[in-house]
């Protein structure tokens, strides 16, 4: 049977890539984005697009009864610092929208499902150098506690009903195609746009505040090499550790001045910064390299010299 691909939440940091990488392999027509904000011409040049809200557990159905996905990535999610906003939505959102959206797979002989975590399943009690796959976890924030929960229902959907979900904890995401939106490690992102902008940023985190990162080629190889795997290969049923690379503001400021000259730092912490304090700094991803073939290709250095560059050619920073 051909290949055919739904994302739920297409238009966040993850989806957009996502999109643009599985349709270049798939081709354009056998990968169904979707989200809740309306489709535009733009969009449905590029392909199939559905206005969906993963709430509405009958749109979805009507969905996959159109497209009859084999492959769902389900990434509609609201992040960290977000959620601690608006708790309630935040885990409404986050488990109401999983289960609709796993119920429907398995309703719909779904083959695979990618549901990403994240490294806020981890807590302050949790070993933060070089975290195992399995340890102590005892998150404190409404996007930790959901996403743990929602492990342990990746798990049991598997165990019980035999749908075959896959997942990583992401760490923090870096990219330039699409900004993300209300993450804890969004600095990441954004002291790159300022970076062009102004040459000088603002950090909210304090600039010894490390923290696991990736650039999003990396994680959008794993998001499709996890998925793709054999499943005989796929030995942890709740979600893999990752690792990227690890850094804090000041030590990515400082690559940044070195490929970008006269460029500076500064601090203004709010609430992000305690989240932050409650993650871990490096992750053992050594189940995922073992398992299924996980590595990373770039490294702090390649990062930056790659979103500077991408961003300097959409623009960024000249009028
Ligand atoms: C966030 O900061 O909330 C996310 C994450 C680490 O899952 N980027």
């Amino acid at each position: 049977m051909a290949e055919k691909i739904i994302i739920l939440g297409s238009e966040g940091q993850v989806g957009t890539d996502l999109a643009a990488t599985l349709r270049g392999v798939y081709g354009k027509n056998n990968v169904v984005c979707s989200d809740i904000k309306p489709g535009t011409e733009e969009k449905y040049d590029l392909g199939p697009y559905e206005e969906l809200n993963v709430l509405d557990r009958d749109a979805i159905d009507q969905v996959f009864k159109k497209y009859k996905p084999t492959t769902v990535y389900h990434l509609a999610a609201m992040l960290s610092a977000t959620a601690e906003k608006f708790p309630r939505k935040g885990w409404d959102l986050n488990m109401e929208g999983m289960f609709s959206v796993f119920d429907v797979c398995g309703d719909h002989g779904v083959k695979r499902v990618f549901w990403p975590s994240s490294i806020a399943v981890f807590g302050p009690n949790t070993p933060r150098l070089n975290t195992p796959q399995f340890c102590v976890m005892d998150p404190n924030t409404i996007y930790g506690i959901s996403k743990l929960a929602g492990e342990r229902f990746c798990e049991y959907y598997f165990e019980k009903y035999g749908l075959d979900v896959r997942s990583i904890r992401y760490p923090g995401l870096i990219g330039w195609k699409a900004k993300p939106g209300g993450g804890t490690t969004d600095y990441a992102v954004d002291i790159f746009h300022q970076a062009l902008i102004q040459n000088q940023y603002t950090c909210f985190l304090k600039e010894d505040t490390a923290l696991p990162m990736m650039y999003m080629d990396d994680a959008i190889k794993a998001t499709i090499n996890v998925t793709e795997a054999d499943s005989n290969l796929i030995k942890v049923r709740s979600s893999y550790n990752l690792s990227g690379m690890s850094f804090d503001p000041k030590t990515l400021s400082e690559e940044i001045a070195r490929q970008r000259p006269g460029f500076l730092i500064d601090c203004d912490i709010d609430g992000r910064q305690q989240i932050a304090e409650s993650w871990p700094q490096s992750i053992d991803d050594s189940s995922a390299r073992n398992d299924w073939g996980w590595s990373p290709d770039f490294n702090l250095e390649t990062m930056v010299a790659e979103m500077l560059k991408q961003l300097s050619t959409m623009g960024v920073g000249s009028n």
